[in-house]
């Protein structure tokens, strides 16, 4: 047994002694009541599921297993020379609650990339889709498509007990993280290179460096910033559209493929994961209309009015709980200051930084004025030459398999049971309010 695997069976034992014991002792403890505003307005702030991988502060931002992002950025294993975290490190992290030693981590990589396969009747699919298909479309297909390969949904054919779900939950996780690259940069590149792939690299390679090799691209700058970039994706507590659909799914004991491809669906909305590439959308437009360069900050203030006035959100602005900057904009703000000062679209994104929060103010609606993680990450792209801003979600989608499986995988160990949250009608509530005593 692996490390990893052995780790986690020790942690899973301990966690869910400590749990039956709390629930014993307190299970009838309230931790949330419930407004009829909360109720219809997309449930904001109810704390009412568990989930252990990462926690989210409204001022501080996200915490991997109690960790910041600097922290992370400082403590976790790097490759010789590198200065970025290795995303499978972090991984380690969100399982087991621990720092990885970099023999550990090297253990994770190198398992990985010995589970990495795309099966034939995959790409077969893909290829059925137009090339035009949208990436996150091909994503989620794809990673249905894989379904076929899961060792849960076979063992719980042949029945297997509820306290030994978590295993194949396990081995499904492991084999859908080291594939996921090769599913992502076969998307890449059928949709953008002429469907001239690139097969997996030496096996010496990281996660993420074989990911930049599938997508194309050589410049080992590019391989660092991957690393950070689905290091800083990887989760965002449970009550995120995507995280809560992995979960809620999962909860069905659906396998970790049709729960993950289902929570990449919510992903490709908008206003989540798709507001990555909605942002580069946005600045090419106002680029384009000034005919190129760098618009000035007036310029600026009238394109987000006008957006604003034309009853569209300002994309990577404004959050659901973060309520200052979020940490994983400024840790990309720090690669782009020390890696691509100069480049004119980081210029825009730093000019919006000044130019958007005080106009938000200024309209008034949005709780949380300030950027998120979706504002800086296209940038950072195109520097390197990844311009098919329509692909960014995938990337996103990659990075957040991790929190989200880490969090099935302990969901299976912990026997969690089927999610069945109660709904009302307006009739009900009607009736509630004629009830209620005077106030
Ligand atoms: N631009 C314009 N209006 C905004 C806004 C923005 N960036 N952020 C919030 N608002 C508006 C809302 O649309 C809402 O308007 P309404 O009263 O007319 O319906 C009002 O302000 C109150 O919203 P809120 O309580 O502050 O936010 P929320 O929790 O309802 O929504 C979010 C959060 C992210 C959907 C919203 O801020 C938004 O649409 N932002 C732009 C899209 C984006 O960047 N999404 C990515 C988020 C991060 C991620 O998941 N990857």
């Amino acid at each position: 047994m692996s490390t990893l695997k052995e780790k986690f069976v020790e942690k899973a034992k301990t966690l869910r002694a400590e749990v039956k014991d709390i629930l014993a002792k307190h299970g009838n403890m309230k931790i949330a009541d419930v407004t009829l505003a909360q109720a219809y307005g997309g449930m904001r702030d109810i704390k009412c599921m568990v989930w252990e991988p990462s926690a989210l502060d409204p001022v501080e931002g996200i915490r991997f297993r109690g960790m910041s992002i600097p922290e992370l950025r400082e403590a976790l294993p790097k490759i010789k020379g590198g200065e970025e975290p290795l995303p499978e490190a972090l991984f380690y992290l969100l399982l087991i609650g621990e720092v990885p030693t970099a023999a550990e981590t090297a253990e994770v990589t190198k398992e990985w990339r010995s589970r990495e396969r795309l099966p034939d009747h995959v790409k077969k699919t893909l290829d059925a889709l137009p090339v035009d298909c949208h990436p996150m479309t091909q994503f989620s297909i794809g990673i249905n498509a894989m379904q076929t390969e899961s060792i849960f949904a076979k063992k719980y054919r042949d029945g297997l007990a509820k306290t030994d779900l978590w295993d194949p939950m396990y081995e499904d996780s492991m084999n859908l993280l080291a594939s996921l690259p090769l599913l992502a940069a076969y998307i890449y590149r059928r949709s953008y290179k002429g469907g001239v792939h690139i097969p997996p690299g030496p096996k010496d390679l990281d996660w993420s460096a074989n990911f930049a090799h599938m997508l194309g691209y050589t410049d080992p700058q590019f391989a660092e910033l991957l690393r950070l970039y689905l290091v800083l994706h990887a989760d965002h507590e449970g009550g995120n559209v995507s995280a809560h659909t992995i979960h809620l799914v999962g909860s069905a004991l659906s396998d970790a493929y049709l729960a993950l491809a289902a929570g990449m669906n919510g992903l490709a909305g908008p206003l989540h994961g798709l507001a990555n590439q909605e942002v580069l959308r946005w600045i090419m437009a106002v680029q384009a209309e000034l005919g190129g360069g760098v618009p000035s900050k007036e310029v600026l203030h009238k394109y987000v009015w006008d957006t604003l006035n034309s009853g569209q959100v300002v994309p990577g602005y404004g959050h659901a709980v973060l309520r200052k900057t979020d940490p994983r904009y400024t840790a990309q703000r720090e690669f782009a200051l020390k890696h691509m000062p100069k480049d004119e679209l980081f210029q825009i994104v730093a000019m919006l930084y000044d130019v958007v929060p005080p106009v938000l103010l200024e309209q008034g609606k949005a709780k949380d004025p300030w950027p998120n993680v979706d504002a800086h990450s296209g940038v950072l792209l195109v520097h390197y030459g990844m311009k098919e801003y329509d692909y960014y979600t995938v990337l996103f989608g990659v990075s957040r398999a991790m929190g989200t499986l880490a969090h099935l995988v302990w969901a299976r160990a912990m026997g969690m049971p089927l999610e069945r949250p109660k709904s009302v009608t307006t009739g009900w509530v009607k009736k509630q309010i004629a009830a209620a005593p005077p106030a």
